[in-house]
């Protein structure tokens, strides 16, 4: 299988999460990407390319251009204002105020944000582009050739809205590549996401479309990030009612259940008969992932990457989440090879 990657991920190398009432250093850190590559080449998975650079009219068919203007200018206005730190959201347009995007960097990044754990910093608009580019370049691979190439994107977007950047993602990369195969001719398009947490940006982009099917599997929001959307009882608005499905699960669960509901959006699948799929591929579904609760097995990630084959379609993976740091290169590329049947 094809890897596409960028050094430039290293951009976005952020020295503070904010986490439990703390300003740690970040989850998702740069060493993951290493690993994932290091992964790749030591088994051997198949050939590494570098993106082409793309404008970013993909892009903006998927993100408002307001905030991707937000996104590139967001850490020299932070600077400009005097600001010492990196750029953290402190205030949002809560309940009953205004939903306008003020002039003032100190509201505009609140305007942005729909989490405060994810700072902005100095290369991180850089390395999300880059991160983009990654998802096109493997995107156009697979539209090509009709096969399968993994995106080995960083930092991650599942959790980027059209106008809302958080969760560790900025620019939402499988949307973006799910739009560039509609825009290529498919006349469907399904976006699995597997990561353990709930793809909300991904969700609220296709909310009302019948031309893309959503389905992830995660975390209960009632229990995980991202709080406040992934419930089973959104099943998408007008046009996409019925093409959106969640299936939110427990503190504890383990490949029985987890690989249950993976059959059951699989069947899904079939029956809505994609020209392409895209997988939101995050690992962080791992027993010993430090902000996650699910118990898949190293094996269990073959085991379900082989399902996925199964579907015979086109298939593109984005890398999403992960933060065993150590076993992040197994684990994921353990989806590719059982995937690939070996
Ligand atoms: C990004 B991706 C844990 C707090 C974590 C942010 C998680 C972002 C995950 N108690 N908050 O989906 O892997
Ligand atoms: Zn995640």
């Amino acid at each position: 299988m094809l890897t596409v990657y960028s050094d430039k991920h290293a951009l976005r190398d952020a020295r503070t999460e904010l986490y439990g009432g703390e300003l740690v250093p970040p989850f998702e850190c740069p060493v993951r990407a290493e690993h994932i590559l290091g992964r790749v080449r030591e088994v051997g998975l198949g050939e590494v390319i570098a993106p082409r650079e793309f404008s970013l009219e993909p892009v903006t068919r998927i993100h408002d251009p307001g905030f991707i203007h937000f996104l590139e200018h967001c850490w020299q206005e932070w600077v400009a204002a005097g600001f010492k730190g990196e750029a953290i959201a402190a205030n949002w347009p809560a309940r009953g105020m205004q939903q306008r995007a003020p002039h003032h960097i100190e509201g505009k990044i609140g305007y942005y944000a729909l989490a405060a754990e994810t700072s902005i910093t100095d290369g991180t608009w850089q390395a999300a582009r880059a991160s983009v580019d990654v998802a096109l370049t493997a995107q156009s691979a697979v539209a090509d050739s009709s096969s399968s190439a993994f995106a080995l994107c960083r930092p991650p977007g599942h959790h980027a809205a059209g106008d809302m950047f958080g969760g560790y993602c900025f620019i939402n990369n499988a949307a973006v590549a799910t739009q560039a195969f509609l825009d290529q001719g498919a006349a469907r398009v399904a976006l699995l996401d597997v990561d353990f947490h709930h793809g909300n940006g991904s969700q609220a982009i296709f909310y009302d479309r019948d031309d893309v099917l959503f389905l992830s599997l995660h975390g209960d929001p009632a229990e995980a990030f991202p709080h406040f959307l992934g419930y089973a009882d959104e099943t998408g608005h007008g046009a996409g009612q019925g093409y959106n499905h969640n299936y939110p699960m427990g503190p504890g669960t383990a490949f029985d259940t987890w690989g249950a509901a993976l059959d059951d959006a699989c069947a899904k699948i079939r029956g809505y008969a994609p020209d392409a799929l895209v997988v939101s591929l995050g690992v962080d579904t791992f027993e010993n992932d430090p902000i996650s609760f699910f118990k898949l097995t190293s094996d269990d990630f073959r085991r379900y990457g082989a399902s996925i084959a199964s579907l015979g379609l086109p298939t593109l993976f984005i890398m999403e989440g992960g933060y065993a740091v150590e076993e992040i290169g197994v684990n994921a590329v353990n989806v590719l090879q059982g995937f690939e049947g070996d």
